[in-house]
């Protein structure tokens, strides 16, 4: 795997980063290149293209040269680390109450789940509740905070190619999220090795509009197409792009909302940081009047971002209840 992981990233790299290689793995599910974009390139027409068939096909890609800096995104992986080293009374300081932020630990034995993970809003600024920020690392919060601003720019950004893609003004779906009071997340996944390779995150599709994933190296994240589940190859300094679920209602349908999950490792520590961006929660959300017609009738409610969460997780509630096997098993 080591000449995969170290693949030349440049733009003159890219006909073969680009090809769709499908090989079968030992595990029985199969090993996906799933497509790459270089950022990188003058030719913006060939980036819309690219991005826009991506999120029509797949649901995800992976994008390089991206603009945020390699650095920057090891230091979020070095400070995420040393919270997950701390004692454990530390991490219980920013241990989750009621709400969805915080620390929590999931470790259920001969039970399905084998993981923790923390959960802290990062943006817009007055929705952020610093009791969930770790202090330790000290270097936690800034870190976080050069993250967010980098990250945020780069959402818009690629929002703007899916925008161009769709025949919208670049702004389209940025303000169709709320512009600047759409919502930012983060979740610090952390799986332990486990001899079983229980664990991991379960099936699903992301709730809000779009995620962009820095896995560490170890392999374990898996998406789902064409009836298949299919591994996604490590790239060092790529992140991962998800389309949620409000760009499939946004779009009506055009672009797909990828189900995915992750499995942990038998042997190796498993970390990953996805950053989920969602519309304000007491927005309107449904398919632009833009994206529909006569020929296209709108497939999918309009309905307050906030009572569209409630409506998926009473459904999920109803299936545990019922004791079916949901493929829709998690919040964040
Ligand atoms: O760990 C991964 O690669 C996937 C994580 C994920 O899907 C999630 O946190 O929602």
């Amino acid at each position: 795997m080591e000449d995969e992981r170290n693949l030349n990233t440049s733009s003159s790299s890219l006909p073969s980063l680009r090809k769709q290689l499908v090989r079968p793995t030992f595990g029985g599910s199969m090993e996906l290149d799933i497509p790459v974009v270089d950022l990188n390139v003058s030719d913006e027409e060939f980036l819309v293209h690219e991005v826009t068939k991506a999120s029509e096909e797949w649901g995800i890609f992976q994008v390089v040269n991206h603009g945020i800096p390699t650095e920057l995104m090891r230091q979020l992986q070095v400070v995420g680390k040393q919270f997950y080293d701390l004692p454990e009374a530390e991490k219980e300081a920013v241990a989750k109450d009621e709400g969805i932020e915080g620390y929590k630990k999931n470790y259920l034995e001969g039970g399905k789940s084998w993981d923790e993970h923390l959960l802290h809003k990062l943006s817009p600024p007055s929705i952020i509740n610093y009791k969930y920020w770790p202090m330790n690392p000290p270097q936690y919060r800034e870190v976080n905070e050069e993250y967010t601003r980098h990250v945020k720019k780069l959402t818009e950004k690629i929002l703007g190619l899916l925008s161009e893609g769709l025949g919208l003004p670049r702004v389209a779906l940025t303000q169709s999220l709320g512009g600047e009071k759409a919502e930012y997340l983060i979740r610090v996944n952390y799986y332990p090795p486990s001899p079983k390779a229980i664990g991991g995150s379960a099936a699903h599709t992301d709730l809000g509009a779009i995620t962009l994933l820095i896995p560490n190296e170890v392999p374990g994240l898996q998406v789902f197409k064409n009836e298949q589940w299919f591994d996604v190859k490590y790239i060092d300094s790529a992140m991962v792009v998800f389309i949620g679920d409000q760009l499939m209602r946004i779009t009506n349908g055009r672009f797909k909302n990828v189900l995915h999950r992750a499995k942990s490792d038998k042997e190796r520590l498993r970390i990953s940081w996805p950053v989920f961006v969602s519309p304000r929660h007491d927005l309107l959300v449904g398919p632009l009047p833009e994206l529909t017609g006569d020929e296209n009738p709108p497939k999918f409610e309009t309905l307050v971002y906030q009572d569209y969460l409630h409506k998926t997780m009473q459904n999920w509630a109803l299936d545990k209840l019922y004791n079916k096997e949901s493929t829709l098993l998690k919040t964040h």
